[in-house]
């Protein structure tokens, strides 16, 4: 018997400065509708999903930022998706930029149980981007100084995904470019991947050319590759279309272990993409090619870990100096 679950990629489009948390929630739950009525059974919403992506405004107070943060969870704002998920019985997947009672302010995100509960709760460790306003950009991308750097790690849990028990395990946007945080999570069996983002269509740093045409290729390579070496499925859900004149891309997608892409958004605003996913697909890479009791050698991998920034190698010099 296969391990079918029907996950859904709630994909948004833009919200603007101006909108309120009701804007968004509205258009989420009308995406819930959706997904129920085509049998999803997870709905993955992207990265800060109740805001716009608010880390491009420069706030020379940090406090004055503090109306984009959310400091409960669910909140009388948030309420009605945890309904929805009551009514349909179905889970759902949450980005939201978190301020805890200490006053420590995180990119979060969270999966949320049928029942309301709260499964899991990641917090964003690779935070892109700069803490001071930077002049050259022609952009800011400010996470690095509304965001404190995660500290749940990279866990998996396993729980409940519609009929069946999946291993699931959240990262946010960035996260998807790093092959390390892939593979802590497939060391332990990660099945099911959510991961929301917002990504500019233009490179924004301003310090190099990037072809337009390979952002999208970027994101998807990261994801394809990251299912493919840890023998998982994922869910990639992004924010998409202009926000004040700022453009985000689309392209969310559902990519089995294979590393194939099952489902595309083609749209750069609210859409819904599902795909039907066999859980047990998880198995053949992971006990094959990417079987890691066998295979892998940790003892080469120390630099993996002991070290942060890459430096250059030894200079070759030939053994018999040229005449
Ligand atoms: N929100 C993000 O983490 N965005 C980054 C951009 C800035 C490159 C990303 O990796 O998509």
């Amino acid at each position: 018997m296969p391990r079918l679950v029907t996950l859904a990629a709630a994909q948004l489009g833009p919200i603007q400065k101006s909108e309120g948390r009701e804007v968004a929630v509205e258009r989420m739950l009308r995406l819930m509708e959706r997904a129920h009525r085509r049998g999803a059974e997870v709905v993955v919403f992207p990265e800060l999903a109740l805001t716009t992506f608010f880390p491009r405004w420069n706030e020379e107070d940090i406090a004055a930022a503090d109306h984009w943060f959310e400091t409960a969870m669910p909140s009388n704002a948030t309420a009605p998706l945890f309904a929805a998920a009551r009514k349909y019985g179905i889970g759902f997947h949450l980005g939201y930029a978190e301020k805890t009672p200490e006053g420590r302010r995180f990119n979060t995100a969270i999966y949320v149980h049928p029942s309301g509960e709260i499964v899991l709760k990641y917090r964003k460790i690779h935070l892109p981007g700069h803490r001071d306003f930077d002049p050259i950009r022609r952009v800011q991308h400010l996470e690095k100084r509304y965001f404190e750097v995660g500290d749940l790690g990279f866990r998996v849990v396993r729980a409940p995904l519609g009929r069946e028990r999946a291993n699931i395990g959240l990262m946010i946007c960035n996260d998807r470019r790093w092959p390390e945080a892939w593979r802590v999570m497939g060391l332990q069996q990660v099945e099911v991947v959510m991961v929301g983002y917002n990504t500019p269509s233009l490179n924004m740093d301003n310090r190099g050319f990037e072809a337009h045409h390979l952002r999208v290729e970027h994101s998807h390579l990261s994801i394809r590759a990251g299912c493919y070496q840890n023998a998982c499925f994922a869910v990639a859900t992004a924010k998409a279309g202009t926000e004040d004149g700022h453009e985000l891309f689309g392209h969310s997608i559902i990519v089995n272990p294979q590393g194939e892409i099952m489902a595309q958004a083609t749209s750069w605003d609210d859409e819904l993409i599902t795909a039907d996913c066999d859980l047990d697909m998880c198995a053949l890479g992971r006990s094959t090619i990417f079987d890691f009791a066998a295979h892998r050698r940790p003892e080469a991998y120390g630099r993996i870990t002991a070290q942060v920034g890459s430096e250059p190698p030894p200079e070759w010099t030939p053994a018999q100096p040229a005449e």
